[in-house]
């Protein structure tokens, strides 16, 4: 009886972390658009679903709507993710 509830709080807990890391929203600064190129430079916080520290980098963008979208200094709000060998922005929100 205990047991079957452990695995099933278990199941749970695993299922809500596996959502979680599919929308792992980072925080950032725009500090360089390259819109040619569709790429944004960002000064990032910690990105939890990469396991990367913060720093400043370039990222490609999946849709220029979202170069579109930004300007220099914005804060944003983004979700950035594997794409085979890299890294690329799916979702990017600005900040008020
Ligand atoms: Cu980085």
């Amino acid at each position: 009886m205990f047991i079957k509830h452990l695995i099933a709080v278990t199941a749970i807990i695993f299922s809500t972390a596996g959502f979680a890391g599919d929308v792992v929203m980072t925080t950032g600064e725009i500090k360089r658009i390259d819109t040619a190129h569709n790429k944004l430079t960002i000064k990032h916080g910690d990105i939890a679903n990469l396991d990367m520290p913060g720093m400043t980098m370039v990222f490609e963008v999946a849709d220029n709507a979202i170069i579109n979208a930004v300007k220099k200094g914005d804060k944003v709000l983004f979700h950035v993710e594997m794409d085979g060998q890299r890294m690329v922005i799916k979702t990017l929100t600005v900040q008020p």
